[in-house]
């Protein structure tokens, strides 16, 4: 296993190592920095609300990931498209649970974001009562007239884990296909 060090040093070492830069946008308490954090420390971590921005690397499998947990609240419309820039995909994370939301989710989606970049809706929040399923939140946030060249849904649970690294393995090779072409 190593320390992430060596093991970024390991990965640089080769001749070409992947790299990408990915973006966690979504509604305020979806879960985005406890998917972080997940995704870094395989680990529920209690979190405080974020200030406007965190970036964390992380080794997924043979990647260096570099990730950045934007939380601009509804002001940060045309900000969140300036963090977009460069990126090569992102999740956007629904809390399953909080119906009151996914309008505004999804207007967010529609038209605030560059949909020419790959990314995964992540259904969070599996682990609670209530929680709509993936294909149930395709309905409420319409996805399926998304004119978006790579989506797809995943539910997922920040704090059982459950989901979360299928999402970013599902990410990552989505990523991997646009770049060849
Ligand atoms: N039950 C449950 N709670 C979650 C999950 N993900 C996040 N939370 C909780 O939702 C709240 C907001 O999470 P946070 O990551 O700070 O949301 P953010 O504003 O999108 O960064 C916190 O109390 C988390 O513990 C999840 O998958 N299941
Ligand atoms: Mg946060």
């Amino acid at each position: 296993m190593g320390t992430l060090v060596s093991r970024v040093q390991g990965l640089c070492g080769r001749s070409h190592p992947r790299k990408a830069s990915i973006v966690i946008i979504g509604p305020h308490g979806s879960g985005k920095t406890t998917l972080l954090y997940r995704l870094k420390l395989n680990k529920a971590v209690e979190t405080i609300p974020t200030p406007t921005y965190i970036v964390e690397t992380l080794i997924f499998e043979d990647i260096i990931l570099l990730v950045w947990d934007v939380s601009l609240g509804a002001m940060g419309g045309p900000l969140k498209k300036h963090f977009l820039e460069g990126r090569q995909g992102f999740l956007y994370v629904v809390d399953s649970t909080d119906s009151e939301t996914f309008s505004d989710a999804r207007d967010e989606l529609f038209y605030n974001i560059n949909l020419d970049l790959p990314f995964i809706v992540l259904a969070n929040k599996q682990d609670l009562d209530g929680a709509c399923s993936p294909s149930e939140l395709v309905d409420h946030l319409k996805l399926d007239t998304l004119r978006a060249r790579k989506w797809d849904v995943c539910g997922c649970s920040g704090i059982t884990g459950e989901g979360v690294h299928e999402a970013l393995e599902k990410l990552c090779k989505m990523i991997a296909e646009a770049e060849k072409q």
